[in-house]
C-alpha cells in the first residue's frame, strides 16, 4: 500500500478517524513530556531546600534559581548534579577542617583576641613599586586583609606621588611614609672612603654580589642599625619586614604578631641560608671580641649551637634571612644591641667588607635570646628571589589552599640551614621532609 493511501480512501469516515486519531496522539505526548519536566522541577526545588540547611553559599543558590526557570531540561539536570557536587565538596571540606582543627591550636588561640601594637615595614625604591605592590597584595590577601595592620615604608629618597597613592590603595590598614634622615644612610666620620672605594672594586673584581655597590651598605646598614629608631616606628612593639619581589603562599587564618606576642617569641622567620663567606670575612672576630667585653649580654640556653659548630670558634654562616622578618622591636633597641650594634659600626665592616643585616640580626638573637625566644614560621609558605617556603603537609596546603609547589621548599636542601635548626632546636622534621631534601 501507498503511503497516505488511506487519506484517498473512497470511504470518508477513514479520513475523519485518521485526524482524530492523530490530534489525540499529539496531545496525550504533549502532556506527558510537561509531566516529566514539572517532575524533575519539583523533585529539584525540594533538594534545594534541604541543601539549605547545609549552607549552600548565595551565589550558588542564584544560580539554581535561575536555572529552575530554564525550560531546557538538560541544563536542569546538570546544574542539580552540579549542585550536589557542592554539597559533597562542602560536607568534605568540614569534615577536612574538624579533622585539622585540633592541630593547629595558633588558628583557635590568637582568632578571638584583639589586636597588637604591630606594623609592617617595607624599605624600597620608587622604581621597585610595581614589584612591591605584589608583596603587599600577597601580604593582604592572605593576611592582613583580615587584620589591618599598619604600614611604614622607607626610602632614602622622596616617595613619588604614585608610589604613594598605589600602596595605599592596596593596603587595608593605614599607610606611613618616611623619608630616611641623612644620618642612618650615609658615611660616619670614621669611615675612610678612599679605602671603602678600593674595597668595594676589590669585591667587584672577586665577582662577589653587591660588592661594587654603595647604595646596598648603606642599606644593609640602615636594616641593622637604624630603621627601628625612627620616630615613625615609636608607637609600634612589633613589625613584619616585606621586600620587593616575594611571595605568601598560604592562607594565615591567625594573628602572627599576636602569636609572638602571647607565646613569649622575639624573633621570627622562614628561611634559613648561609651567607657568603667573602662579604663577612672579619664578623666572627669582631663578635667574640664584642661578646669577651660583654659577657652578661649572652643569654643562658642561647642558640650559639645554630650559628657555630664548635661552640663559638668559629661562625658557620648561617642565618635567618632576614628579608622576612616578624620580631619585636624592643630586642633591636635593647642595650644588649644597641651596644653589639655600635661596636660592629666603629670597626668599618659595613663599607671595607660588605656585612648583612641578615647575618647581624642573626648572631645577635642566637647570642642575646634564649633559643626558644626565636620562633621558626613553618606555615606560612614564603618565596623571595629563587628560594622558596612551602609546607610538606600536603594536608596543610590544602586547608591553606597553599599555591606553592613543595618540591620546590628549601628547608632540607643543601646550602639551607633548616636541618640544623630543626636539630639545634630540639623539634621534629616534618614527615615528608626526606623526600624534599
Ligand atoms: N630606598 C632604597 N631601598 C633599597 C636600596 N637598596 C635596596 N633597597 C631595599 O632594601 C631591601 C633589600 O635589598 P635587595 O636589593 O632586595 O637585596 P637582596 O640582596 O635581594 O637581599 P636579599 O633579600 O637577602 O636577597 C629591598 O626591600 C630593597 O627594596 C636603596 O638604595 N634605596
Ligand atoms: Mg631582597
Amino acid at each position: 500500500m501507498k503511503p497516505f493511501a488511506i487519506l484517498n480512501s473512497r470511504q470518508p469516515y477513514l479520513k475523519y478517524l485518521a485526524i482524530v486519531l492523530t490530534l489525540v496522539i499529539i496531545y496525550v505526548l504533549t502532556h506527558r513530556s510537561n509531566d516529566y519536566v514539572s517532575q524533575s522541577l519539583q523533585s529539584n526545588s525540594q533538594d534545594s531546600s534541604t541543601k539549605d540547611t547545609i549552607k549552600v553559599p548565595e551565589e550558588l543558590k542564584i544560580e539554581k534559581e535561575e536555572n529552575l526557570l530554564d525550560p531546557n531540561q538538560e541544563k536542569i539536570e546538570d546544574s542539580y548534579k552540579q549542585s550536589q557536587k557542592f554539597q559533597i565538596q562542602e560536607s568534605h571540606d568540614k569534615m577536612q577542617q574538624s579533622q585539622f582543627e585540633p592541630e593547629n591550636p595558633k588558628e583557635k588561640e590568637t582568632s578571638k583576641n584583639s589586636k597588637v601594637k604591630a606594623t609592617f615595614v617595607t624599605l624600597a625604591r620608587n622604581e621597585e613599586l610595581f614589584s612591591l605592590i605584589k608583596s603587599i597584595r600577597s601580604v593582604e590577601d592572605r593576611f592582613n586583609h583580615k587584620f589591618n595592620y599598619d604600614w611604614i615604608f622607607f626610602n632614602d629618597k622622596e616617595f613619588t606621588q604614585e608610589f604613594k597613592d598605589l600602596t595605599s590603595a592596596i593596603v587595608s590598614g593605614k599607610t606611613k611614609y618616611g623619608t630616611i634622615p641623612k644620618e642612618h644612610w650615609s658615611y660616619p666620620e670614621w669611615i675612610d672612603q678612599q679605602k671603602a672605594e678600593e674595597s668595594r672594586k676589590k669585591m667587584k673584581a672577586a665577582g662577589i654580589i653587591y660588592g661594587d655597590l654603595e647604595s646596598y651598605r648603606h642599606m644593609c646598614r640602615f636594616e641593622s642599625g637604624f630603621f627601628w629608631r625612627n620616630p615613625l616606628l615609636e608607637d609600634y612593639d612589633w613589625y613584619w619586614r616585606v621586600e620587593p619581589d616575594t611571595d605568601i603562599h598560604c592562607d594565615l587564618n591567625y594573628d602572627l604578631f599576636k602569636y609572638m606576642e602571647d607565646n613569649n617569641k622575639v624573633y621570627g622567620f622562614t628561611i634559613s641560608i648561609h651567607e657568603f663567606d667573602k662579604t663577612i670575612p672579619t664578623l666572627w672576630e669582631q663578635t667574640k671580641k664584642f661578646i669577651d667585653l660583654h659577657p652578661e649580654y649572652i643569654a643562658e640556653n642561647n642558640f650559639m649551637d645554630f650559628i657555630s659548630n664548635d661552640k663559638g670558634k668559629t661562625y658557620n654562616l648561617c642565618h635567618f634571612w632576614s628579608n622576612f622578618e616578624i620580631a619585636s622591636l624592643k630586642f633591636w633597641r635593647s642595650k644588649a644591641y644597641q651596644d653589639y650594634f655600635e661596636f660592629l659600626d666603629k670597626t668599618g665592616g659595613f663599607f671595607y667588607e660588605r656585612w648583612g643585616d641578615a647575618p647581624i640580626h642573626s648572631i645577635a638573637a642566637s647570642l642575646f635570646l634564649p633559643k626558644d625566644k626565636i620562633h621558626y614560621f613553618e606555615d606560612v609558605g614564603y618565596r623571595h628571589g629563587v628560594y622558596t617556603q612551602c609546607p610538606l603537609n600536603p594536608e596543610y596546603r590544602y586547608q591553606h589552599k597553599c599555591h606553592c609547589k613543595p618540591n620546590d621548599d628549601f628547608t632540607f636542601r643543601g646550602y639551607s640551614c633548616g636541618r640544623r635548626f630543626y636539630e639545634k632546636m630540639g623539634l621534629t622534621k616534618p614527615e615528608e621532609w626526606e623526600n624534599y631534601t
